[in-house]
């Protein structure tokens, strides 16, 4: 069961400047940083409404977010979805026999446990699962 749109990704080439514009310009609230070396990124948060905007900056040009820049340039990266099970919902995407980058969850930003299925199957759009750290609620 997916729950709400926990957050959007969106790759930055520079951090420092991507923060003068969200906090700045575009006045979001401002969250914690935090480095997911596992993912090979640095992770700025923003919250509006109930979304939050996860900016992520590349640690190296071989990571998923610093390939992607490579080809496509920044902009939007991927959709992340809030559910309540994480290893039930990756259970059931298995069993329809949906291509999945993680078939286990693996350690996110800030205590989350996160999971991707693959863009071919989503329409083009990476798409996350994220099953929130009890405290984050
Ligand atoms: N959105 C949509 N499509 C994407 C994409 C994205 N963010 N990143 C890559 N793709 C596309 C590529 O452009 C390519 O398309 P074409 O086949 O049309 O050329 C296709 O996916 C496959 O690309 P690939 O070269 O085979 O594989 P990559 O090495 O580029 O890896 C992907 C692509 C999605 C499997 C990889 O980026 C991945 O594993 N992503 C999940 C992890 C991740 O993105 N982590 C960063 C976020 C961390 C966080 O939120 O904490």
């Amino acid at each position: 069961m997916y729950q709400a749109v926990h957050h959007i990704g969106v790759a930055v080439t520079d951090l420092t400047a991507a923060k003068t514009l969200y906090g700045g310009l575009l006045d979001l609230k401002e969250g914690p940083e935090d480095l997911v070396k596992d993912q090979g990124v640095r992770v700025k948060l923003y919250f509006i409404g109930g979304v939050r905007i996860e900016l992520l900056e590349p640690l190296t040009g071989e990571s998923a977010v610093g390939k992607f820049i490579a080809k496509r340039g920044p902009g939007l990266h991927h959709i992340a979805y809030k559910v309540p099970n994480i290893a039930k919902e990756l259970e059931k995407l298995k069993a329809d026999g949906i291509r999945l980058i993680d078939e286990k969850p693996r350690r996110g930003a800030h205590g989350t446990k996160i999971a991707f299925i693959h863009p071919s199957e989503t329409g083009g759009v990476l798409t996350e699962l994220v099953e929130d750290h009890p405290e984050n609620h």
